[in-house]
């Protein structure tokens, strides 16, 4: 059994949950001792983020490394391309996902209640946003997912941030169009058995995260 250290509206815990799934391991989601970086989980996690995994005494932080360890644990399905070019492409775009695009959505979690925000910067970083997201449909091709007809390690955190920038497009008046191919693949995304799955499960929880962050109802 895989413990994952995690709190629910985590969204780099939902991005290795898909994996978790589409591997069909068993794990069970356990809150980090005294909240996420607090000196009880620092001593299990000295960085302090989520998530993080506990295997038998094997302790791994950072969704990526983590994705990597579970794909090479359970080989089936494959979820890297065989052909080095495909995989290092692959992993640029699961990158890209992790350093530019997730960056600036986050960027926006302290203006989500309206008494602190500030309106220039979220119309700023609409604009980052929706770059990030012209810059990734130059980038990638989906067909439909980056790397072909099965989902991919480099596919799991689009879909979770995806669902963040939906669930801020109301409450905060966001004004951020999907260039169509990228539409086109969250669409695929949602349809996907582990990413459907996580997301029936995700959505409530970060629905009550942005409820209780703004009081309006999602
Ligand atoms: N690159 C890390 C990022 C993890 C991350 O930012 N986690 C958030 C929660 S979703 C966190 O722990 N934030 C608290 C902090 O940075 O101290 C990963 O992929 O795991």
């Amino acid at each position: 059994m895989i413990r994952l250290y995690s709190i629910p509206p985590s969204l780099y815990s939902a991005k290795v949950r898909i994996v978790l799934r589409a591997k069909q391991l068993d794990w069970e989601d356990v809150p980090p001792p005294g909240g996420y970086a607090s000196d009880p989980y620092k001593e299990i996690v000295p960085s302090g983020t989520l998530p993080a995994i506990d295997h038998g005494g094997f302790v791994l932080v950072d969704s990526e490394a983590i994705n990597e360890y579970l794909n090479e644990l359970a080989p089936q399905p494959r979820m890297w391309p065989q052909d080095i070019v495909e995989r290092a492409r692959a992993r640029a775009l699961s990158r890209f996902h992790d350093t530019r695009l997730e960056p600036a959505v986050r960027a926006l979690f302290g203006h989500v209640d309206p008494a602190g925000r500030n309106e220039q910067f979220v119309a700023d970083q609409v604009k980052v946003i929706s770059d990030r997201l012209g810059q990734l449909a130059r980038m990638a091709d989906p067909a439909p997912f980056l790397t072909g007809e099965t989902l991919s390690l480099a596919d799991c955190g689009y879909p979770i941030t995806f669902t963040f920038i939906e669930m801020l497009t109301e409450p905060m008046a966001l004004d951020i169009v999907f260039p169509e191919s990228i539409a086109t693949y969250f669409s695929a995304l949602q349809r996907e058995p582990s990413v459907a799955a996580e997301l029936d499960s995700y959505r409530p929880a970060l629905a009550a995260w942005v409820e209780a962050t703004t009081g309006s109802k999602q």
